[in-house]
């Protein structure tokens, strides 16, 4: 069976999403999420002029090998664009193989380990009347885990906050509720670390008062604390047991978690930005994180983030793959495939897509009782709807950004 047809799709429902479609000669469909969010068009740039003539002729069953192929054969490795473009193709092919042996993918990867996935939502409240409220409402949508983000004192906006000016500036247009805003330009934020370190601990306080010691809790500090920041957060927050508490220090100092973890318990998870199995050599050798938060979309794919949960399987450190809106339905139907495979499954983050994203994917996953589940339809079990996918053309979009008081530009 042979690719004869590639393309790259490009819709903009509730926000930016990347989807490469191949086709057979037997005429099956796979679909691969490649969707790197304020980037989207340099993975579009990337498939369409240098991978997708590539893929025409090629047997559709060679998944390694492809992967291998697109890897090596490029000379420059890693990174985020090349990777997502990787993901988009490999994606595809699992979903392609899928479809001919009639399985979901989670069988051809070994069945399942579970009967559904633990999933975790994102509360967030400005002040803690409108935390309770959120945490509320995700509990009685069903979810069973939750991360907590709130506002800081003197800060004006911080990451995590669905803040309803943007979306009002956006005519009512809800861009899903994820950071990355349409416009021609990223949104300023300002930032306060002696302040979010006091008030944080505060809020976990509040919230296990309110809400019991039971319900799993989880943050993320999003890359903007030093080790030595980060190693303190994680020690004033042990009273109030985290699941874990994500991305501490940026991403790119392997070694900055070593601090971190001779001053605290506080699970630690990390990943979201990393690109291949090579990022997380040391911190899976050496123990320093419990959860990889990789996701399929931006690591290579279903093939190569299998790897480094396997090598991680080693060190009992579990999957906690990235599932903010800016993963298509396609790339988070690939985790749950995967994720209900692995034995070392640990939690699915799931933010649910809005109205018109879910009328141009069509989707076949469950979430019921707090657990997801990818559905039992041959391949990924998503199906893109190209004439609603044409209705929304590509949004210029950006992520926002730092700066402190003095104007320094600060990680976001
Ligand atoms: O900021 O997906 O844990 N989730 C996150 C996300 C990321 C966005 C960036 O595109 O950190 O909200
Ligand atoms: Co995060």
């Amino acid at each position: 069976m042979h690719l004869v047809k590639a393309d790259v799709v490009v819709t903009s429902p509730d926000r930016n999403f990347v989807t490469l479609r191949l086709e057979t000669d037997e005429g099956i469909v796979g679909l691969g999420d490649g969707t790197l969010n304020g980037r989207e068009l340099a993975v579009v740039a990337y498939l369409q002029e240098h991978v997708v003539p590539l893929l025409i002729g090629r047997d559709a069953a060679r998944i390694e090998d492809t992967w291998q192929f697109l890897y090596r054969s490029a000379y420059w490795r890693r990174g985020p664009v090349t990777m997502a473009a990787i993901a988009a193709v490999d994606t595809a092919l699992w979903d392609i193989k899928g479809k001919a042996a009639e399985m979901p993918v989670y069988q051809l990867l070994g069945g399942a380990s579970r009967n559904g996935l633990l999933a975790y939502g994102h509360a967030s409240g400005k002040e803690l009347p409108e935390l309770f409220d959120s945490i509320r409402e995700h509990q009685a949508q069903g979810y069973k885990a939750i991360r907590v983000q709130t506002g800081v004192p003197g800060l004006k906006s911080i990451y995590g906050i669905a803040s309803n000016a943007t979306y009002e500036a956006n005519e009512g247009v809800r861009y899903d509720h994820e950071p990355a805003q349409r416009g021609d330009l990223p949104n300023e934020e300002d930032w306060d670390t002696r302040s979010y370190l006091r008030h944080v601990p505060t809020v976990f306080e509040a919230v296990r008062n309110e809400f019991g010691p039971e319900l799993p809790l989880l943050h993320d500090a999003h890359h903007r604390l030093t080790p030595i920041q980060a190693a303190k957060l994680g020690k004033s927050l042990e009273p109030y047991d985290l699941f874990w508490l994500e991305d501490v220090t940026p991403a790119e100092n392997q070694e900055a978690l070593r601090l971190v973890r001779q001053h605290t318990t506080t699970p630690l998870a990390i990943g979201e930005i990393f690109n291949t199995v090579w990022d997380y050599q040391l911190i899976i050798r050496e123990q320093l994180i419990d959860y990889v938060r990789s996701a399929v979309t931006h690591t290579g794919g279903i093939t190569h983030l299998k790897k480094v949960l396997d090598y991680a399987s080693q060190y009992q450190i579990k999957s906690g793959m990235h599932g903010p809106t800016d993963i298509s339905p396609v790339g988070l139907a690939a985790q749950m495939h995967l994720g209900l495979a692995i034995h070392n499954f640990g939690i699915q983050e799931y933010m649910q897509h809005g109205e018109r994203t879910d009328q141009v994917f069509e989707q076949s996953f469950t979430w019921q009782d707090g657990l997801l589940h990818p559905g039992d339809k041959p391949g990924l079990g998503v199906d893109l709807n190209l004439e609603e996918a044409a209705k929304y053309p590509y949004q210029r979009a950006y992520l926002p950004f730092n700066r402190l008081a003095d104007g320094t530009v600060h990680d976001w």
